[in-house]
């Protein structure tokens, strides 16, 4: 919220300050912001689908089209972005809005620590099949903190593949804060939670189903295990059902 009023009050806060100018900062900087911190509120006057912006600190505007109950910051549909990436890229973002990317560490980190969420993970293979995972009380540390994942109680029907990842930092290829000798990154072609490695690689390579390579693709080993590299992976997050 500060940054967002950081934005807000100089526009509107002068005597001198007019409606026309202050209108669309509001709706843009502070509005947003405010039904992500009162999303229940959000929730008893309204329903409907609305388009926000998100601000990260860089001063680059993120355009993102969301439901307040569905910020999608990962999908994977056929492979056409590159997710084997650095942590700087990680970190800010990268993809196409529309179809695959990764919403960035730090506004995931900005969006959770502004309240209480729920992660949805729906995955889908190439025959068809689809499945999901939920995680109550959802959060990213800060960068300070190397990004740190926080998950809460499991529930679905794709397994759990994610909850031992509970507690670690994230790991990119040219930044190894995993527990293993070696580097999960690179040597599973992702960047994750890795622990000693992992259960779970959703930025993993595009491999489109079966592999031969052991846990380097879109794996989820609870669902179709370590040599199956899968269709199509959502992952969300919505205000907490407590
Ligand atoms: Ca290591």
């Amino acid at each position: 919220m500060p940054a967002c009023l950081a934005v807000c009050l100089p526009v509107c806060l002068p005597s001198s300050a007019s409606l026309h100018a202050c209108l669309p900062v509001f709706l843009s900087a502070c509005l947003p912001s405010y039904l992500l911190m009162y999303p229940r509120v959000f929730h008893v006057h309204t329903h409907f689908t609305f388009r926000h912006l998100i601000y990260p600190n860089n001063g680059h505007n993120l355009r993102t089209v969301s439901s307040i109950y569905s910020q999608v910051f990962q999908r994977r549909t056929d492979g056409s972005v590159n997710f084997y990436r650095t942590w700087n890229e990680y970190r800010d973002g990268f993809g196409d809005l529309n179809n695959e990317f990764w919403l960035g560490n730090t506004n995931i980190h900005r969006i959770t620590s502004q309240g209480y969420y729920d992660l949805r993970i729906d995955l889908e293979d190439f025959e068809g099949n689809t499945t999901y995972a939920v995680y109550k009380n959802f959060s990213l540390a800060s960068q300070q903190d190397y990004f740190r994942l926080s998950l809460g109680e499991y529930s679905g029907n794709a397994g759990d593949s994610f909850s031992v990842h509970s507690g670690y930092r994230f790991s990119a290829k040219d930044f190894d804060l995993d527990h293993s000798g070696g580097n999960c990154a690179e040597k599973f072609k992702g960047a994750w939670w890795y622990t000693s490695c992992h259960l779970s690689n959703l930025n993993g390579l595009y491999l489109n189903g079966s592999h031969s390579s052991r846990a380097v693709g879109v794996n989820w080993k609870t669902w179709r295990g370590h040599y199956y590299s899968l269709k199509r992976t959502v992952m969300k997050i919505r205000p907490m059902e407590f």
